[in-house]
């Protein structure tokens, strides 16, 4: 499997899926479009809808995979959410950032009504596109919004944010407080990526926990390379504010715990992850390897 060339591929399928399930900037009111798309196409990794895709055809050669069931329109709504996510999370009333996938955040590229209203028209957009596209499904389209109502909700990602800015008006989180946070602002969404994939491509029930299991350590392992990224790289790299944690005495993993044992604790859950995707017995390479990028990722 030649990774780069299989990862450029997936990322051609979210950038193509994304202008053709999104609607036009030009759509009235084009403002509103207009900051729509202007947060969506300003790039980012793509990590939750590639997760998607992979995940689908992780089950490809399953009595249960329906090649007419395109798990495109799936991957676009989760990454809809994402972005509404950013753009609400980088607003002057919660984290109040300038810089964003390496551009002007949305609210300064725009104003703040005009991001506020972006952020929850993709948010909106994305559950009117998951009933859309699997109208034919009723069953999958069911789970599928499902599963990303419950990973957006207020008990995980707007839970998790709510937490998030809780504990930054304390002088110190506890390790419970931090874990909360990470689990639900950040691995809830690559969770709910993994099993939307999974569920588009037709895996058994009891293929889901893994996914789930696989998802949960992935995103906070990820989260905490976020935290080490904050604390060791520059904004022009990480394309976002560098070094704010710091900045804001924010309690993340390399606070409580320090850079190495941060290091080697991602490295653990990195290791779970992939033990966690391998007890699936399917071809997991392209995933394997996206694990493993993520694990070294400098952005
Ligand atoms: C406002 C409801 C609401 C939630 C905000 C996503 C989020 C919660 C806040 C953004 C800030 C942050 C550090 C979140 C943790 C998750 C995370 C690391 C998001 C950034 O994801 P990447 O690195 O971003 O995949 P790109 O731009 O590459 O898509």
């Amino acid at each position: 499997m030649d990774f780069p060339a299989e990862l450029k591929r997936q990322i051609a399928r979210v950038e193509h899926g994304l202008d053709r399930h999104v609607p036009a900037a030009g759509t009235r009111p084009a403002r509103l479009h207009s900051a729509m798309r202007y947060s969506l196409e300003a790039g980012g990794k793509r990590l939750r809808p590639v997760l998607v895709l992979s995940a689908a055809e992780l089950f490809a050669t399953t009595a249960a995979y329906d090649p007419a069931a395109d798990p495109v329109p799936a991957a676009v709504a989760i990454e809809c959410v994402h972005t509404y996510s950013l753009i609400h999370d980088d607003l002057p009333c919660m984290d109040n950032d300038d810089l964003r996938r390496g551009r002007p955040t949305a609210h300064k590229a725009f104003d703040e009504a005009t991001a506020l209203l972006a952020g929850d028209a993709l948010l909106t957009h994305a559950f009117s596109l998951l009933a859309t596209a699997y109208a034919g499904r009723p069953a999958l389209a069911q789970a599928l919004v499902r599963e990303l109502a419950d990973a957006a909700g207020s008990r995980r990602l707007i839970g998790g944010q709510m937490e998030d800015l809780l504990a930054e008006k304390k002088a110190d989180a506890t390790p419970d407080e931090l874990e909360f946070i990470h689990l639900n602002k950040t691995a809830a969404m690559i969770e709910a990526a993994l099993v939307m994939g999974g569920r588009v491509g037709g895996a058994p029930e009891d293929a889901l926990p893994a996914l789930r299991h696989c998802g949960r350590s992935l995103g906070l392992a990820f989260q905490i390379i976020d935290d080490v990224l904050d604390a060791t790289s520059d904004s022009a790299t990480l394309g976002k504010t560098a070094g704010k944690d710091a900045r804001a005495d924010k309690t993340t993993y390399v606070k409580l715990h320090g850079l190495d044992a941060s290091r080697r604790m991602a490295a653990e859950l990195t290791a779970t992850a992939q033990s966690a995707l391998a007890g699936l017995g399917r071809n997991h390479a392209f995933l394997a390897a996206l694990i493993a990028q993520m694990a070294g990722r400098t952005k």
